[in-house]
């Protein structure tokens, strides 16, 4: 009876943790391409676990493991009443080397290239990125390009759209007007917030050209919704250029939610 009720325990639990599995790639795949699915490279590439990282080994541990837990509880389960517990067993001190040692072995190989991404993440950008300059303000974006002019021979800036030349490293500066915004391109790299009085610096990698969509991702204000964006990454920094002479500071608004329609992802 009390093995019976163990081993339907352990098939539910093996049930449960297949289905959980398939239920998180599903979720993860489908939320949307323009926010999720990583494929703009760079930053992303490194901080996102994409659907399927991992799965196979997890598979073949997860069957291993419940296999092994089965086995167990038929083959020694209790078959009669009488039936006495069997001889205890106390200490075994080379298994327990062995599942002391194997784990912290494991979890090692997953420290060191986990510790060396979160650093390389979190580093300031490179001396010689391209620089850009992201205004938060209610409810706007305004981009600056420092050093780049416009058709007029004026600073370039744009509201709404920040462009860029792909595979490149980009140094984003972020500063915000008034309140306390977050500027976040899902595709190329994770969020970070934008503070009134400092300025916080991240980098990117658009290693695919097109358009990305972006967003402020604190709430900002009931038109935080307004805080929409989009990223242009042009093929190269000539290509770049050509677009920076021929547009005029302050216009060319995208609608925020055009990025969707001229993304490829
Ligand atoms: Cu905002």
């Amino acid at each position: 009876m009390g093995g019976e009720f163990i081993v339907r325990i352990g098939l539910i639990k093996a049930v449960l943790q297949i289905v959980v599995g398939i239920g998180k790639d599903v979720i993860l795949g489908g939320i949307g391409p323009n926010l999720v699915v990583a494929d703009g490279g760079g930053v992303e590439e490194k901080s996102t676990v994409r659907p399927g990282d991992g799965v196979w080994p997890a598979v073949v541990i997860l069957i291993l493991v419940e296999g092994l837990l089965v086995v167990a509880l038929l083959r020694f389960r209790r078959r009669s009443p009488d039936e006495l517990p069997p001889k205890q067993v106390h200490g075994n001190t080379r298994l327990e080397i062995a599942w002391t040692v194997a784990p912290a072995a494991l979890l090692l190989v997953l420290t060191v290239p986990t510790i060396a991404s979160v650093f390389d993440l979190g580093r300031a950008p490179k001396a010689d990125a391209f620089p850009v300059t992201a205004v938060g303000q209610r409810w706007s974006w305004k981009f600056e390009y420092p050093g780049v002019q416009d058709s007029e021979g004026n600073p370039l800036f744009t509201f709404g759209e920040l462009h860029l030349p792909a595979n490149q490293e980009i140094a984003v500066s972020l500063e915000a007007v008034d309140v306390i915004h977050s500027f976040w391109v899902p595709k190329l790299a994770g969020k970070l917030d934008i503070v009134p009085g400092r300025t916080n610096r991240m980098w990117l990698n658009a290693t695919v050209p097109g358009v990305y969509a972006g967003q402020c991702a604190e709430f900002c204000g009931l038109e935080h919704y307004k805080m929409r964006f989009c990223v242009v990454a042009h093929k190269d920094l000539a290509d770049f250029q050509e677009w920076a002479a021929s547009t005029k500071s302050g216009t060319g608004e995208l609608q925020p939610t055009s990025c969707e329609g001229l993304s490829d992802g």
